[in-house]
């Protein structure tokens, strides 16, 4: 068996691969420092905290991660709170940093006699009409190496070699521009609200999401085509404070820019997932927009799939798992979609023509008075918020 990649999807299939005994290597081009401060997601549906504690991976969450049950809007319509932990299905998130888990389920993982191979950038995926595909790779001094397993999980990334050795016609993408770019930070603050922050302005949006204790989260809308050279802290801290309209809601903790990335807000789903003996899992079966928080939680959720499909096949002779993969997979995958969708349309203010707001503006603003107003919208949205 060999994995592409060792981020939450790779290392997570990893680890429960190798807990059943089927012998498997995470191919992995990043450097261990990297993989443990690259900073990315950080909140935990509860089903994902449940499938980490299924397969004990859940150590490090529980003794560092912090319950998280609130939400906060800020409009033009005026603030509201929403606690969405006791609504819905009265599930909470779980903060608990990416780089973090990722380093949790790597220590467990080779803790446990698990093979990672570093510098090793996964080329080429050969073999897929066969039983016994071939992975070509590079080493950091590009010396050339290939490895050779019954299954090949695609776990490296929507730009990674899996999606790449795709045969040209084998799968459908379906991919959506969401036409708005954030620029998300990391500032060396605490966070200044005690929820998750949402804010809605006609200049853009700009989030808030905590992080630890010192670092916080932000997101602030820009112009497509921005760099983050064009955002100084002090441009950064004043817009934030006029969008979420710190005058009025109380100041923003400010502190050092620690990390500033355009991410362009788009989507996409390949259909399906399998290709002979290669197997996608997270953001290279599927790309979310961070508009929701999604993307790390489905890439654990694919993975635990993946890994009980894996061992029927391998361990027990038993192929179903492995035909109903796909299907399965993008059941959730659609749902998740769906409302990370919903949640790009309710966040970002329409440009209008002439000043005059368009058509689905005024839907976002009845949205968002129904999120407002609404018991029943309030619970539709904390099951799919806190869920995956
Ligand atoms: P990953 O991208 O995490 O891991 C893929 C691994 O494969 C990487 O380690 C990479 O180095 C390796 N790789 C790639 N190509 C390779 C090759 N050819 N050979 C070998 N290795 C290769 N999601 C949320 O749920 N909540 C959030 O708040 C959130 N915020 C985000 C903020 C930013 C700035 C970004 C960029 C993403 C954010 N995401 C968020 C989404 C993100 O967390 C992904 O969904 C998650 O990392 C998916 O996990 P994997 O599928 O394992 O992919």
């Amino acid at each position: 068996m060999v994995i592409l990649g060792a981020g939450p999807a790779g290392l997570v299939l990893g680890n429960l691969l190798h807990a059943a005994g089927v012998g498997c290597v995470v191919l992995e081009r990043a450097t261990p420092a990297q993989l443990r401060t690259r900073q990315r997601a950080g909140f935990l549906a509860a089903n994902t905290v449940r499938i980490l504690e299924r397969h004990g991976l859940a150590g490090g969450l529980h003794r560092h991660g912090r319950t998280h049950a609130t939400c906060e809007f800020r409009t033009e319509d005026g603030r509201f709170r929403l606690d969405y932990g006791h609504l819905g299905r009265g599930e909470p998130h779980t903060v608990y940093p990416q780089h973090l888990l990722v380093t949790d389920l790597l220590t467990q993982y080779q803790d446990a006699g698990g093979t990672v191979l570093f510098g090793t950038e996964a080329v080429t995926v050969q073999g897929l009409d066969g039983t016994r595909p071939t992975v070509t790779v590079r080493d950091a001094d590009g010396r050339p190496g290939r490895w050779q397993g019954r299954y090949v999980a695609g776990c490296d990334g929507r730009h990674g070699a899996a999606r790449r050795s795709l045969p040209p016609g084998s799968v459908r993408r379906h991919h959506l521009d969401h036409g708005v770019s954030w620029l998300g930070l990391l500032a060396e603050a605490p966070p200044s609200l005690d929820a998750v922050g949402y804010a809605v302005h006609e200049r853009g949006f700009a989030g808030h999401m905590a992080r630890t204790p010192d670092v916080t989260r932000y997101y602030l809308q820009c112009e497509r085509g921005s760099t983050p050279d064009d955002w100084p802290d002090d441009r950064i801290w004043d817009e934030l404070a006029l969008r979420m309209r710190a005058a009025d809601h109380g100041p923003l903790r400010r502190g050092p820019v620690l990390d500033r990335t355009v991410v362009h807000l788009e989507s996409d789903v390949l259909e399906p997932l399998r290709h002979g003996p290669l197997l996608l899992a997270g953001d290279a079966a599927s790309l979310i927009s961070p508009s929701a928080a999604k993307g790390a939680n489905l890439a654990v959720l694919e993975a635990e799939v993946l890994a009980r499909a894996l061992v029927d096949d391998l361990r027990h002779g038993a192929p179903e798992g492995i035909a109903r993969y796909s299907d399965r997979c993008l059941h959730h995958i659609w749902r998740a979609q769906e409302f990370s969708r919903w949640m790009v349309r309710l966040l970002h203010v329409a440009p209008g023509s002439d000043g005059v707001p368009p058509f689905h503006d005024h839907l976002r603003r009845s949205r968002l008075a129904s999120l407002r107003t609404s018991r029943s919208c309030q619970h539709w949205f904390a099951e799919q918020y806190a869920g995956v």
